[in-house]
């Protein structure tokens, strides 16, 4: 059994609002979908954001049809789970029209069963279906992108509910904890590598645009847990090359980015092996001076390195005098030929006198700092569930919350007083207050591990808590 393993293509994104950009996206699927075919896999998956947005444009939509036929043709089912960016709550998705077109099958919960050659799926309530692929008698499981408040709360675990007993290929859009070291999503992760459901001889995953893979002997799972990250490059972070240019060196420095190329995955045996897709060269350049002459000379200097047809994000850093404006640098490059570039700015007017900076532990509280993980990861989440969310988040740290916002008047005070007081006279946040929030922190983990423990009940049925979230969540 062979297949391939995509995810992150955000077709349709014109990055920078450059429309060449929309083509070159368009063009890392497509070598994506020809190496599968060509390597004769006998399905392909995509693990979720496979659209940028969830209502793609009819350009968008005719593009992606013309792609999904190659393995059609060739009888290559493609299976598909929808990520953040193009999930929708609305009663017909995209995916469902590709789905009609018999261009690919989606995976997870569905209003209606499905049957057919290629898909499976078993009633779990009224009108709700588990949905899986299945070739051969390898079954494809799945959901869609769910927020972690959505999928964990205290020990009710919805996806060790779902998929309990399961066995094959699991394809999820979630960013595990374990994985998401040194990407965007290392303090908003949305599981911990506990809470996933084993039995999988294969977890197929989405939405950390880095590739990364974890071995079961390192996890302790059935089977690899493994990122193939985006197809293009969709952020800084994830530059080809980074020129770096200090106020101590003489002479730029060029370095290729450690994560290396981008592509995704060709599994065999439930082996991931990586597959390259072309992309164009993404140069973050970081250039240091002491003034505007320093950084001007730095940037024509700098320019010859970048080649013609590059992206390329040049941040200024340094303490100037009166700052700098953005537009006395553009003319710089106006001649270079560079395909796209941009100037940002990260030069401080003034010194600042004390170098020390607050860490967010000491800034914000527990509470404050989970409402904003939330907010910084899903912000298109509120518009739906705002309410619901914060009900959540409040039950989750009572604790937490200041006396006087739960109780009125006569509040059951003391260990959390210290803490409000310091908030409240904005100074410095002293030790006095870390004390209680850090033996707070211990206290959490310890908690959730009991509840672990305790839970696995293993009941006929569907848990309560499963049904009830069936009830609540849309599909
Ligand atoms: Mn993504």
């Amino acid at each position: 059994m062979k297949f391939a393993h995509i995810a992150d293509v955000h077709l349709g994104r014109e990055q920078f609002n450059q429309p060449f950009r929309y083509e070159d996206y368009l063009k890392a699927f497509r070598e994506a979908i020809e190496k599968s075919v060509k390597a004769n896999v006998d399905f392909i998956l995509i693990a979720g954001d496979l659209f940028h947005v969830s209502r793609p444009s009819p350009r968008t939509i005719r593009d992606a049809v013309e792609v999904l036929e190659l393995p059609r043709r060739k009888g290559i089912p493609v299976f598909a789970i929808e990520g953040n960016h193009d999930k929708t709550i609305r009663e017909t998705s995209v995916f469902d029209l590709l789905e009609h077109l018999g261009l690919l099958y989606t995976v997870g919960l569905k209003k209606e069963p499905r049957k057919g050659e290629f898909q499976g799926s078993k009633r779990l309530s009224e009108n709700r279906y588990l949905v899986w692929g299945k070739v051969g008698d390898l079954e494809i499981h799945g959901l869609r992108h769910h927020t972690r408040w959505q999928l964990i709360r205290g020990d009710a675990n919805v996806l060790r509910a779902l998929f309990k007993g399961k066995r094959g290929i699991l394809m999820l859009h979630q960013a595990i904890d374990y994985l998401a070291k040194d990407t965007p999503y290392q303090d908003a992760f949305d599981l911990r590598l506990s809470e996933l459901p084993d039995g999988f001889s294969y977890y197929a995953l989405g939405h950390i645009h880095v590739r990364r893979i974890a071995e079961p002997s390192q996890t302790g799972l059935s089977g690899p847990l493994a990122y193939p990250g985006s197809l293009e490059r969709t952020e800084v972070r994830e530059a080809s090359h980074i020129i770096r240019y200090s106020t101590r060196d003489k002479k730029p420095k060029v370095l290729e980015n450690r994560e290396g190329p981008k592509g995704f995955y060709i599994v065999e045996d439930f082996q991931p092996e990586f597959m390259k897709v072309e992309t164009r060269p993404f140069y973050s350049v970081r250039i240091e001076g002491n003034s505007k002459v320093e950084l001007r000379r730095k940037v024509e200097e700098v320019s010859s390195l970048i080649p013609k047809d590059a992206i390329a994000v040049i941040t200024l850093e340094g303490t100037i005098k009166g700052g700098i404006a953005l537009a006395e640098f553009n003319d710089l490059l106006k001649d270079s030929g560079i395909r796209y570039y941009t100037f940002r700015s990260r030069v401080v007017g003034e010194a600042v006198l004390s170098k020390e900076r607050l860490s967010e532990e000491e800034l914000f509280t527990e509470w404050e700092r989970e409402l904003l993980m939330h907010l910084r990861v899903e912000p298109k989440e509120f518009s739906e569930g705002l309410p619901e969310f914060v009900s959540w988040l409040m039950e989750r740290y009572e604790k937490g919350i200041p006396a006087k916002a739960m109780v009125p008047k006569k509040a059951q005070v003391a260990p959390e007083a210290g803490k409000e007081k310091t908030a409240e006279t904005g100074e410095r946040v002293t030790k006095k207050a870390k004390a209680p929030e850090k033996a707070a922190k211990e206290k959490k983990p310890g908690k959730e591990e009991k509840n672990h423990e305790k839970k696995p009940t293993p009941k006929p049925k569907n848990p309560a808590s499963l049904d009830a979230w069936l009830r609540r969540d849309k599909l």
